[in-house]
């Protein structure tokens, strides 16, 4: 005992003495970090992930994790399976920029991770401690220690979607799934020990959250569990056993210590126990909840039935139609409007059931009785019968459906009389279900249809629901009522938040903000500009965007990378709205409209900017851009630089819209992206007609003209002699013999040169240097352009 004491003193003695370094081969990954160091995503990186620590046993990495073109996480995965799977993540939802973001042990104490402008992303709880270590388990446990070896902070304490072997589950513990087939983003299911003590997996949706097992309509005793053992824990061995205090166990089918294992909750909101195999480095499945998926909510969103065969298949119900084929657990909605009618038939669904969401139940009744329940509440959208016992319940919503022939049970749907005979809904309508991509890889897909050992209690079930019921129509019966047509929109705060300031609209909400876009700021390539009005009375412009990213969490993890860049002379955006074929971006709304507007309106009666105007809009253009380009964002060229992109607010001070666009909607083929003209005629550098990649300097290349244009007050095109074709050779033409004139000594041509609405009222000084930065960014070869922030420099070095 002393002696163990005495050795762990001397070695973190040892630790204190050693200097502080941080292996510097971080593709191998250190072995540990030292507080006060940091570590940046590596520069143009194309490597999916970058390792910062490796467990001493090899078996996991930490680090830098890529989502999306630019988007990383910062996570723990399993070196030895050839996809990287991940374990663990930190910001799964609040991805970080590619470049400049970065893990920073701070000097406080705290682990973070830092985004490019420095702010936190996340941070442990260990700033004011004695933290002096970051190091990476043979666990796969992250921790943070003190010198003594003690541990502050751990991984383990907030898993994902992932629980590994002695990694307990505990009542500060939840998995969430999630929400698609490899993303690392929150879905909708959880894993968790809920109030009663029971370890539970829960759908949260939209609409509804439901408990999907243990069986909810069966007590604790028959699922062998109990609900008497309050301190909430379970753990899985590395032998592959897992045991919980409220009874719940489970053995894998591999038993034994040399396996590597994770119990996933998986995106289709089935747990899984998988082990490695070290030879290929791919996952099979030992141990899982579900054997057929229908058991699991959601999956086929309302008014549809689940089928597994042994594939999954949903369809709608007749009379109604689907609401996104893409995405099956959105549902289907009716075709009729039932609150039109008032005059109701059945139509009857044989040997199924919905579960759930009862709102009456009765034994003992006529099929007659229990029609007329369900015709005398307005709510009731179907009736499930069970001839022989003459069962009854009637339902509110019709969730969770499936095949349910044993015991045999029929729903009659409550349809508009008359329904029944057009000859639209004659036709039967199923669809083969597109979630087949949302489904798992795994021997799950091999196993038939588990729900024969369903067992009932629908009065238990009724009680349950009633009460749930009753609570949600209350809430929501008002508009239920109302709109059983659309989708009804709960904005779950949680859910949509991305980051504070920023967040996700729906569409409805922009519609109305919009008066369903009725006033047009402008449109461009990549879409119309409306004004809008928030709730909150801010005043926004809302953006349609075309030919952007087709995937929704794509989309949304570069959309909240962008959203999260804020500077002055860039327009702020607010958030963004994907539902469907939509997709919309809110930023802020600028006063004064478009440079475009004010320098090229030479008829009307508003005021000629001025000098110091066009000088401040020079600069400010120029930070704006040096922004995007150094401060944090190489990878944001803007591609589309022009006067028209140039806002103004009250004060004069430009602000740059459409940055990052280019990059939403470049996406895919490269090919199409070149060949697919960005940017706009007079604007464009030459090298996109040569078909280079292009960098910052196309930027550059339209500042020079933008620069050009500010001085003279036309633009480029109309400037040189009329019928000339290429508008950039005209340019260029032209640019040859101004050259020349700044060269020389006689500066009075200026005053010819020159805006002459300003009638002379300029400064020459400041005229010639931007004169001189424009020609010297629009020269073909564009590595002799400068970058913007020499730029930048220059045009302070005036003011200053
Ligand atoms: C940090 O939070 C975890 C979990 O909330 C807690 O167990 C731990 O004691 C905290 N550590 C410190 C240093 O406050
Ligand atoms: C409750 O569960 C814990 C953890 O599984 C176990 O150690 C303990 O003995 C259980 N208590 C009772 C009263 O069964
Ligand atoms: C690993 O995969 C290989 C190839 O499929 C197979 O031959 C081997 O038996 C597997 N090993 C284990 C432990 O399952
Ligand atoms: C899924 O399995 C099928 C057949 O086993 C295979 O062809 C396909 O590539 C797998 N897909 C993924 C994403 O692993
Ligand atoms: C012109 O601008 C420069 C720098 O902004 C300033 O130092 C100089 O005084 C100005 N000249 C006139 C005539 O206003
Ligand atoms: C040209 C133009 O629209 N100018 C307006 C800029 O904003 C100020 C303040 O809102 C207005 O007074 C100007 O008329």
């Amino acid at each position: 005992m002393t002696t163990a004491v005495a050795f762990t003193t001397s070695i973190s003695l040892l630790l204190l003495l050693i200097p502080v370094a941080l292996a510097k081969d971080h593709t191998n990954g250190g072995s540990y970090l030292a507080r006060g160091s940091s570590v940046s995503i590596e520069d143009g990186t194309k490597a999916t992930t970058t390792t910062i620590l490796a467990s001493p046993n090899g078996a996991f990495a930490c680090g830098f994790y890529r989502v999306a073109t630019n988007a990383y996480t910062f996570s723990i995965w399993f070196r030895s399976s050839s996809a990287k799977t991940v374990a663990w993540t930190v910001n799964r939802d609040a991805p970080v920029n590619g470049r400049g973001s970065r893990l920073a042990f701070r000097k406080d104490g705290a682990l973070a991770l830092l985004d490019y402008n420095g702010a936190a992303v996340w941070s442990t709880n260990t700033s004011a401690t004695r933290a002096s270590r970051v190091e990476l388990l043979d666990s796969g446990d992250l921790v943070v220690v003190d010198p003594n070896g003690r541990r502050l902070w751990g991984s383990f304490d907030s898993p994902t979607d992932t629980l590994l072997p002695s990694q307990p589950m505990t009542r500060h513990t939840k998995l969430v799934s999630a929400s698609a087939r490899g993303l690392l983003s929150s879905g909708l299911y959880a894993f968790y020990f809920d109030n009663d003590n029971q370890l539970k997996l829960i759908y949260n949706g939209p609409e509804v959250s439901s408990v999907y097992w243990p069986d909810p309509f069966t007590t604790p005793l028959v699922n062998h569990r109990t609900t008497y053992n309050s301190s909430q824990y379970g753990v899985l061995e590395q032998t592959g056993r897992f045991a919980a205090s409220d009874n719940f166990k489970f053995a894998a089918s591999d038993l034994g210590d040399k396996v590597m294992r994770r119990l996933t909750l998986d995106y289709d909101g089935n747990l899984r126990l998988y082990s490695l195999n070290a030879t290929t480095g791919g996952w099979s499945v030992s141990w899982m909840v579900f054997r057929g998926v229908c058991n699991i909510h959601g999956l086929c969103g309302k008014n549809s039935l689940c089928k597994y065969i042994p594939k999954l298949q949903c369809s709608c119900l007749r009379g109604f139609e689907v609401v996104d084929a893409s995405d099956w657990s959105k549902g289907c909605r009716r075709k009729a409007n039932l609150r039109a009618t008032q005059d109701f038939s059945f139509r009857k669904v044989a040997g199924a059931d919905f579960i759930g969401y009862d709102l009456l139940y009765w034994e003992r009744v006529t099929i007659r009785n229990c029609k007329d329940l369900c015709l005398d509440n307005a709510n009731c959208q179907a009736f499930g019968y069970r001839q022989g016992e003459g069962k009854c319940f009637t339902k509110v919503y019709l969730f969770n459906g499936k095949n349910f022939p044993n015991p045999h049970t029929d729903i009659y749907l409550k349809v508009p009389r008359g329904a029944l005979s057009s000859s639209e809904l004659a036709s039967t309508v199923t669809h083969e279900c597109k979630v087949h991509q949302k489904e798992a890889n795994s021997t799950s897909l091999l196993f038939q249809d588990g729900s024969s050992n369903f067992k009932f209690g629908y009065f238990l079930s009724s009680a349950l629901t009633l009460l749930f019921i009753e609570v949600i129509l209350i809430i929501a019966g008002c508009w239920v009522v109302h709109k059983w047509e659309g989708r009804p929109e709960i904005i779950d705060e949680g859910y949509t938040i991305i980051s504070s300031q920023f967040r996700i609209f729906s569409y409805r909400e922009l519609q109305k903000a919009t008066s369903c876009f009725q006033e047009e700021l402008g449109s461009g390539g990549s879409g119309a500009v409306y004004k809008g009005v928030l709730d909150d009375a801010r005043k926004v412009a809302v953006k349609k965007l075309n030919d952007v990213i087709q995937g929704e969490q794509e989309f949304r993890s570069e959309i909240s990378v962008i959203g999260r860049i804020y500077h002055m002379n860039l327009v702020r955006i607010w958030g963004f709205c994907v539902e469907k074929t939509h997709k919309l971006l809110v930023s802020e709304f600028i006063e004064n409209g478009s440079l475009a507007a004010v320098l090229f309106d030479h008829q009307s009666n508003s005021p000629v900017l001025q000098w110091g105007q066009r000088y401040n809009i020079a600069l400010g253009v120029a930070k704006g851009l040096a922004y995007l380009h150094h401060e944090c964002l190489e990878w944001i060229v803007h591609c589309d630089v022009k006067p028209e992109n140039i806002l103004l607010d009250r004060d004069f001070q430009p602000k740059i819209a459409d940055f990052g666009l280019m990059k939403l909607q470049q996406r895919g083929s490269s090919a199409e992206m070149l060949s697919k003209v960005h940017g706009t005629r007079g604007y464009i550098a030459p090298e996109w007609a040569l078909n280079l990649p292009i960098n910052g300097k196309a930027d550059v290349y339209s500042y020079g003209v933008v620069l050009l244009e500010l001085v003279k007050g036309v633009r480029l095109s109309r400037w040189v002699a009329e019928g000339e074709e290429e508008v950039e050779m005209a340019g260029i033409c032209s640019i040859e013999i101004l050259k020349e004139k700044l060269a020389g000594e006689d500066q009075s041509w200026l005053l010819e040169f020159v805006d002459h609405r300003l009638d002379g009222e300029f400064n020459q000084s400041e005229a010639t240097v931007m004169l001189k930065i424009a020609i010297s960014c629009v020269q073909e070869d564009r590595s002799r352009r400068p970058s913007m922030s020499h730029v930048v420099e220059t045009l302070l070095s005036l003011v200053e």
